[in-house]
This record gives structure tokens, sequence and C-alpha cells, in this order.
């Protein structure tokens, strides 16, 4: 049967083709781009991110809000805006109304990123380090958190990010069912840092074996899991080194009264400032690396084994 994709949503040719023949497709969130790093290297990452996926033999989907209308799938001219843009919105799950309605442009979070690619039937997407529970107001909790529990699709991540309470977000993913797959490690990746002293729910050896846990999973009526894959050795950076930088972004966002959807921009640039260039550094070889590892586990999800097709 023939994908019917809703018409509010454009949908790129290529992209269209791809899920209608059952071939891989890989989606990328774009606040990564739009609100997570700085320009130019944003705009040169979504591009590297694209043909990473490409050259790991699927299609992929960058998503984002434009002039108003969801868009899955985009040209160089459109990553071009959503990386020099003025005025764009961070999307996530309560913003997808007021950004279609009121006509406006922005990147798509990781939330955002899960609503969009369940509808068309991606079950793939990669980012650098999903949302969480926050350490200075533990009642902030990214929304990610939620739509990860509803969306039957998986996220590849180096772990949450390294600003946010670890061990809080792990509770809050094992609360709401969420797989942690640790990917060829049994720790829980620390976003810049390979180590966190934390454990995982799972370990996939192999992309076969991520695709086979996500299937299993989907039959048994869950939603969306995590595969979390440590950055390169060679760009990673000491969980102790990068923690100073952290602690004083941190207390400068309070003293500011950085508040809501602006802490996490705030403190991942100020954490790229403090470092001297070395945390972005390392959140830019993250996002590669999880490009190319959703690829090769898309190629196995499409594929009829083991547990069959979902
Ligand atoms: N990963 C990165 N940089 C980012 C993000 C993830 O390497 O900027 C974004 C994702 O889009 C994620 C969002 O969904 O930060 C979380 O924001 P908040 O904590 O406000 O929910
Ligand atoms: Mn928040």
């Amino acid at each position: 049967m023939k994908p019917q994709f809703p018409k509010f949503l454009q949908i790129q040719p290529e992209v269209g083709r791809a899920l209608t023949q059952g071939k891989p497709v890989v989606a990328l969130e774009s606040t990564v781009i739009s609100h997570g790093l700085p320009y130019p290297q944003n705009q040169q990452l979504a591009e590297d991110m694209e043909a990473t996926v490409r050259a790991g033999g699927a299609v992929p989907a960058t998503t984002a809000v434009i002039d108003g209308t969801p868009r899955i799938g985009l040209d160089s001219t459109d990553l071009a805006m959503l990386a020099q843009g003025e005025g764009l919105r961070k999307v996530s799950v309560r913003d997808f109304g007021p950004a279609m309605a009121q006509k406006v442009s922005g990147g798509t979070t990781v939330a955002g990123t899960l609503i969009l690619s369940e509808m068309v039937g991606i079950k793939i997407f990669a980012t650098g380090g999903i949302g969480g529970v926050h350490r200075e107001a533990p009642f902030d909790i990214s929304t990610d958190l939620g739509q990860l529990a509803k969306s039957k699709v998986i996220v590849v991540c180096a772990g949450a990010k390294a600003i946010l309470d670890l061990p809080a977000t792990l509770e809050q993913l094992e609360t709401m069912g969420v797989p942690v797959i640790g990917y060829q490690t049994d720790e829980f990746p620390a976003f810049y840092s390979r180590e966190s002293g934390l454990g995982v729910s799972a370990r996939a050896d192999s992309p076969e074996e991520a695709a086979e846990i996500a299937k299993a999973h989907w039959q048994m009526g869950g939603g969306g899991l995590l595969v979390a894959v440590p950055v390169p050795e060679q760009e990673s950076i000491p969980a102790a080194e990068v923690e100073k930088e952290i602690q004083q972004a941190l207390a400068e966002a309070v003293l500011q009264g950085v508040r809501g959807q602006s802490v996490t921009p705030f403190l991942l640039s100020r954490v790229s400032e403090l470092s001297g260039g070395k945390s972005l550094k390392a959140n830019l070889a993250l996002l590669k690396n999880n490009a190319k590892t959703a690829a090769e586990i898309a190629q196995q999800l499409y594929k009829p084994i083991g547990l069959g097709v979902v």
C-alpha cells in the first residue's frame, strides 16, 4: 500500500519516492542548524550531514517549517536560509500551530522532527544530543522526552547534552518506556565525552542488532528508541575537563535570567566560547558520526530480517 502523505506537508519529491518505494530514509533535525551552532559552521554541517547520509546509501530528509509549511527534505537554499535567517523559531511540539498559522519559519527540535518523521513513515533520524532534565531547574524537562515516548522512531544521538542532569534524564526515559541503546558501548555517552559513568538499558553492537531491537519494540507497541553513539575518540573531551565550562555557563545563565527555549542554545554557545571552540569541534564530529550510523541502521530497518518487516 502506498503511503498517503498529509496535504499540509511539503515533501521533497526524492524523499516521497524513497518512502513510497520502501527505500531507506534518514531524517535530520534542524534546530541544531537554526539555534544550536554558529554560522558558517552550521550551514557546512547541514550539507555535510546530508552528504554523509547519502554516502551511507540512504536519502536525507532535513525537516523544518518554512513560511508556515512543514517541510520534509530541503535543498541548499533552504539549508542556507535556516543557517543564516533572522528571527527563526525553534519549533517543538507546541510551536507547530502558531508557526503554521502565522506563516513563520524555524528549525524543528528533536520533538518536532519526531512528529514530522512519524507522520510520513520515516523510521529513523540523527541529531547531536537530545534535550532532557535541566540541572538548575529540574522542572524544566525538554518536550523531547515526552514525544520520544510516543513516536515510533529511532533517534540516533550522542546521549543527552552534557549541560543537563544526565541521571535524572535517564530516569525520565525509563519512566516513559524509552529504550536507551548503547551503540557498541555499555555506558550512556555524555555528548562531548564518551564516558558518563551511567549505564544504558541495552547494548547493540551492529546496525542489524539495533534495527532488530527497534522492530521488536514496535511489534510490542512501543514508541521511540534512543540509539546512543559515543562521540568519535579523536574529538572527544574528557568529562571532567568540559565540566568546568559547563558549570560556568550554567552560573551565567542563572545570573542573566535565561529561560525557556533560550536555555539550551545559550549554554551550548557559552560552553563553545569557554572551551576555545573545542566543544564545537566535538559537536560537529558527533553530529556527522550520528548521521553515518543512522544511515547504516536505516539500511537494516528496511530489510525483512529476523523478526520481519515493520
Ligand atoms: N543537539 C545539538 N544541538 C542542539 C540540539 C540538539 O547538538 O541545538 C537541539 C535539539 O533540537 C533538541 C533541543 O531537541 O536542542 C532541545 O531543546 P530544549 O532543551 O529547549 O527542549
Ligand atoms: Mn526547556
